[in-house]
């Protein structure tokens, strides 16, 4: 008797085993979500299939799901109120205990109904997201979705990504194209690189001549600018002579911030200073030290004309152009540059040299500072944020200021240490100007640099070198897409994907989670989606 039921014992216990290990299909959810409990079965999404909402708060959630399903599979499925007595459903609910967190979810698919469930519209946008990655990509009349439990939540706070439009010009559509691939990997921060010394791409009403002179160039450099022994610019520089231009309306920025915010993405703009201003000094000489006159650069590199910190009318002119920026953008944070800006004029001008007697500073590195604190007073009094880069910390950081840490990390570290946030985008791995293999002959042209997709995955945003509570001022990361060399649309997709879906799953997934070689199959399968999208990603990681 004992005998016969440890073999029946055996037989069920294995027959379970052989049911968990049936096969289940692989998935290919990027960012992988923090707990995902995959089952057998399916559920058919069909025509008759209901969608059960009772909080008309999310209604904006459910008409984009119902528009992405009759786009691509020609459904349109009925919204009730009610649950339905017969046929498969899908229901969006909140969860009972709220906790504040708006941006976590929960999604669980099995045969008969599908449920969302959100505190926040963010959170159900983001499962949404999740499910439009479990649905087929051929359209039939029976849409099959994988059974799955899945509960999920963001690691950082600043998940970002930036797009250089200065060196070139992206048309609204294009960067709207873009903010669709940020929401896909759950992105909420898009960084608007508006100005440099190439061109000024932001109509300001108070001031035209910034975009009918400060966004045209004349010419550009063709390839990498050369140097000579002595460090001095080469003459044997070519340019391509033609004249080359964009900008974007405030109507066109408006409409781009509110296809943002429809997807849970808040736009940073950014406007430069001191330095990388040559755009805006060539409509506007008199805020330069020397008068000028200057032309909209036509080569990369970083221009010696910047911003004169001796002259007040310039903080004026400043502070008008940043009034309607913030006008027109209605996140916290207004990025104002602060990078890489040159001293020579400062060093000879008479003005910047007067302010730095009277205000007592040190050198040019604390007139910067001045520059910016004084920048940061204003922006504040409108109840607002700056962030800049690294280059804010020389001559003491302005007192509310955020920075994004590019140089490396140590910038990053000694503002977290000073208690200031801090948004971690070191060129290594963050630069998605970068090559993406080694051998550069068999890729276009790039900033320089290798910076592969392994690199990215394996990037930790915090680091090690903090201790606890100064971790908690590392709000994120970001992925930067300057594009000096990256002349067209095409190539913007090249650079930046399948990068930037390996730095959504550093910002989105816990690095205990997290697995390369699991990405890896997830993406080839992922890459059909890019495929259906016309996404021009690089395929390197296939070699
Ligand atoms: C440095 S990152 C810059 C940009 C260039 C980029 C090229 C930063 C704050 N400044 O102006 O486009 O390198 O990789």
């Amino acid at each position: 008797m004992k005998k016969i039921c440890l073999v029946i014992g055996i037989l069920i216990s294995s027959a379970l085993f052989a049911q968990e290990k049936m096969p289940v299909t692989p998935l290919g959810l990027i960012p992988l979500p923090n707990k995902v409990v995959q089952s057998n079965g399916e559920f058919k999404l069909t025509k008759e299939t209901k969608i059960v909402l009772m909080n008309s708060s999310f209604e904006l959630e459910v008409s984009y799901l119902n528009s992405y399903l009759k786009t691509n599979y020609d459904l349109e499925l009925q919204v009730v109120s009610v649950l339905p007595s017969d046929g498969n459903y899908m229901i969006i609910t909140e969860p009972e205990v709220k906790v504040g967190q708006l941006e976590n979810y929960s999604l669980n698919v099995n045969q008969n109904q599908i449920l969302f469930s959100a505190e926040g519209n963010a959170g159900l946008f983001y499962s949404m997201q999740t499910l439009l990655q479990l649905l087929p990509l051929q359209k039939s009349a029976e849409v099959k979705i994988p059974c799955v439990q899945i509960k999920d939540s963001p690691r950082y706070a600043w998940r970002g990504m930036h797009l250089d439009c200065s060196r070139h010009f992206f048309t609204k559509e294009e960067v709207k194209k873009y903010i669709d691939y940020l929401a896909m990997y759950k992105f909420n921060v898009f960084h608007w690189h508006l100005v440099d010394d190439q061109g000024w791409r932001i109509e300001i009403k108070k001031y035209p001549l910034l975009t009918k002179i400060g966004s045209q160039r004349k010419e550009t450099i063709i390839g990498k600018p050369a140097f000579n022994k002595d460090g001095t610019p080469s003459k044997d520089d070519k340019y391509d002579g033609i004249a080359y231009g964009g900008f974007y309306t405030q109507e066109d920025i408006k409409e781009v911030v509110a296809y943002a915010k429809s997807k849970y993405i808040t736009v940073v703009p950014e406007i430069e200073m001191p330095g990388h201003s040559l755009a805006a000094l060539a409509a506007y000489p008199n805020y330069s030290c020397t008068g000028g006159p200057f032309e909209t650069f036509t080569k990369w590199g970083v221009s010696d004309d910047v911003y004169c910190a001796g002259n007040d009318s310039t903080f004026l002119f400043l502070e008008n152009i940043l009034s309607e920026v913030m006008d027109l953008f209605p996140g916290k944070y207004i990025h104002i540059g602060g990078d890489e800006c040159l001293k020579d004029r400062w060093k000879v001008c008479p003005k910047c040299q007067k302010r730095i007697a009277d205000e007592k500073l040190k050198d040019e590195s604390e007139l910067q500072s001045y520059f910016i604190t004084r920048i940061e007073k204003y922006v504040n009094s409108k109840g607002k944020q700056i962030i800049g880069w690294d280059e804010i910390l020389e001559g003491g950081l302005a007192p509310n200021a955020a920075l994004m840490s590019w140089r490396g990390t140590e910038g990053g570290i000694a503002a977290a240490q000073q208690k200031h946030f801090v948004v971690m985008t070191p060129g290594k791995p963050c630069y998605f100007d970068h090559y993406q293999s080694k051998d550069k002959t068999k890729e276009p042209l790039a900033i320089g640099g290798f910076n592969p997709l392994a690199a990215v995955y394996a990037y930790n945003p915090t680091p090690q070198a903090l201790l606890e509570d100064e971790s908690k001022y590392i709000m994120g990361a970001q992925g930067n897409v300057w594009t000096e060399y990256i002349t067209d649309f095409a190539k913007v997709q090249y650079m930046s994907m399948p990068r930037m879906a390996a730095l959504s799953e550093v910002l989105w997934t816990l690095p205990e989670k997290k697995n390369y070689k699991d990405f890896l199959m997830r993406l080839k399968i992922h890459t059909k989606t890019l495929d259906k999208m016309g996404v021009n990603y690089s395929k390197q990681f296939l070699k």
